[in-house]
């Protein structure tokens, strides 16, 4: 058992049962040039998140945490993308159409790609998924009760959009949520410092949150008490 120094209390887990989702680190979402920054957003708050996203990977497949990426996208014919999600937006970048890097939001495009330093290794789980929240019409859940997960780690973009939705799926879902505050953000950083407040108001309403600091000394301490 492993104790995370956490708010709004100290957060346990056991290795063997505990994934971390990383959220839609893609191409689109976070380079220059890509389709968020083409829709007006400064990207560099998500471009300053990368290093520790890449450190957090590097904790969890040293501590042989089972790891799973995600990533926006759907069917090149969009059949799988919720009506709603194609009527909104600009019409001149909905999703689809043709942006800066490929079609937007579509599978296999150069723009849907997971930004190469965090790249998904052998045996971690990729997750495309047409909605906003990990769950909705994907398979995860079955993939992580089929390997015995109970506690999940969240990080990636935005704070406020899909690792907040996800992380509120999975807490419906029954699993023990973390967010690692400093591996996620957002566009607007005052929506994400408003989402960590929300998640974890109320005792912990939707579950945990801490920095990445707080997790490797948790397995740190872990590792001595076993050597
Ligand atoms: C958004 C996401 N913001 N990955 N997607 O549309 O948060």
């Amino acid at each position: 058992m492993s104790t995370i120094d956490a708010f709004p209390t100290p957060y346990r887990f056991e290795l063997q049962h505990t994934a971390l989702v990383v959220i839609d680190m893609q191409r689109d979402f976070i380079e220059a040039g890509g389709f968020g920054s083409a829709l007006g957003n400064d990207v560099r708050p998500l471009a300053e998140i990368v290093p520790t996203v890449a450190a957090l990977l590097a904790t969890a497949r040293a501590g042989g945490m089972l790891v799973v990426h995600t990533r926006e996208s759907h069917l090149p014919d969009l059949s799988d993308c919720p009506p709603s999600k194609l009527r909104r937006g600009n019409p001149s970048l909905a999703i689809g159409a043709i942006g800066p890097m490929g079609r937007i939001l579509v599978r296999g495009e150069a723009g849907n790609q997971i930004l190469p330093l965090l790249t998904p290794q052998d045996g971690e789980l990729v997750i495309d998924k047409p909605g906003k929240g990990a769950f909705y019409a994907t398979d995860l859940h079955a993939q992580l009760q089929a390997r015995g997960i109970t506690h999940l780690l969240f990080a990636g973009v935005t704070t406020e959009v899909c690792v907040q939705t996800s992380m509120r799926e999975a807490n419906d879902r029954g699993y023990e949520c973390l967010i690692v505050e400093d591996a996620c953000a957002s566009y607007f950083p005052v929506f994400h410092q408003a989402t960590l407040a929300m998640l974890t108001a109320q005792g912990g309403i939707v579950g945990w949150k801490a920095p990445l600091a707080a997790l490797q000394a948790a397995l740190k301490e872990t590792s001595g008490e076993h050597s």
